[in-house]
């Protein structure tokens, strides 16, 4: 293990390609722990390290582990995360909670954001961000990883948002918060499950060169915070909307009849959709992470490129 943060614990082969220049992409582990079943999980947690490595880029998957932040894992600990229900879902707020108490933790956007950020990784590839959710002009639910895209410089690979979120808000929120929404090779904004959402993407970008190259353009001029590259799940894997939404409706119903809320209600509804659908919303899910690894992997080659 190598300290280039004192207190990260990153993996000698990660630290190795920061040093050297190497591409390296940083992958959640909430997703892992809160947001597939196991064993799909792990299944999913080791392709698409393998997919990121054809990719020419190094995979760093992020997490709390008995307390000590963690850049790169092994398989002993994506097992560990795919299966223990002793691993708390730890976003930004919780991070200090899981640390001093000695914890597990698996990360969300905003955490895994975060500690990216501080060992000096500038590229995050997951499969879905959070945002403002449907009702939250009552709940006040709303992601933290919205705020934590305003705050850290990082650029988030993910296939947009499912609409268990009122994406039309979230796109305010981004919008409010200073965020670019950056579409790949489509104008529309994603809706994770599905193609198309019917709103605009904000700005649209064809190439892995053009991505990296608003990065660097952005942080150049010194503004802080993230950029939200949005990958739309490819054809053949979608799940058409009117057929996604009725099941994201009675998830949503579900949740309310049970009451939960809170950092309960994206885990819920997750499980909820899969079961709902007998497990081809997992399928799509998986189809969608692994799209957007390689699409993580080529935007991380062409940033390394401009730095060299
Ligand atoms: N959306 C998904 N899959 C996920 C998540 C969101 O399609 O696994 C996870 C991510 O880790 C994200 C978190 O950061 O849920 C957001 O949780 P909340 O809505 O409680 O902020
Ligand atoms: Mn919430």
């Amino acid at each position: 293990m190598s300290n280039l943060h004192p207190s990260l614990a990153i993996t000698e082969e990660v630290a190795q390609a920061l040093r050297d220049g190497t591409p390296v992409v940083a992958l959640e582990s909430t997703i892992i722990s809160h947001g597939m079943p196991y064993p799909q999980n792990v299944t999913m947690a080791t392709e698409v390290e393998q997919i990121i490595r054809d990719g020419g880029a190094v995979p760093a998957t992020i997490a709390v582990l008995d307390g000590r932040p963690r850049i790169g894992l092994g398989p002993d600990d994506l097992e560990l995360l795919a299966t223990s229900p002793d691993v708390a879902k730890t976003s930004v707020r919780d991070l200090p909670y899981v640390i001093a108490g000695r914890g597990h933790g698996a990360t969300t956007v905003a955490a895994t954001m975060r500690l990216a950020a501080l060992a000096g990784i500038s590229v995050f590839v997951t499969g879905g961000m959070g945002g403002v959710h449907r009702g939250a002009p009552l709940t006040f639910d709303i992601s933290a990883d919205l705020t934590e895209m305003s705050l850290t410089n990082v650029a988030v690979v993910s296939a947009g948002a499912k609409s268990i979120l009122d994406i039309g808000l979230t796109l305010e929120a981004l919008e409010t918060l200073s965020v670019p929404v950056v579409a790949y090779r489509t104008s529309e904004f994603p809706a994770f499950f599905s193609r198309s959402s019917g709103h605009e993407a904000p700005m649209r970008a064809d190439t892995p060169d053009e991505i990296a190259a608003f990065m660097a353009a952005k942080w150049n001029l010194g503004i802080a915070g993230g950029i939200a590259v949005v990958n739309p799940i490819p054809a053949q894997d979608e799940i058409p909307p009117n057929e996604i939404n009725d099941i994201i409706d009675r998830a949503i119903a579900d949740m309310q009849a049970l009451g939960i809320h809170g950092k309960e209600a994206t885990p819920f509804l997750l499980g909820r959709i899969v079961e709902i659908t007998g497990g081809a919303s997992l399928t799509a899910n998986i189809a969608l992470v692994n799209n957007n690894a390689q699409l993580g992997a080529q935007v991380a080659r062409a940033f390394a490129d401009l730095a060299a």
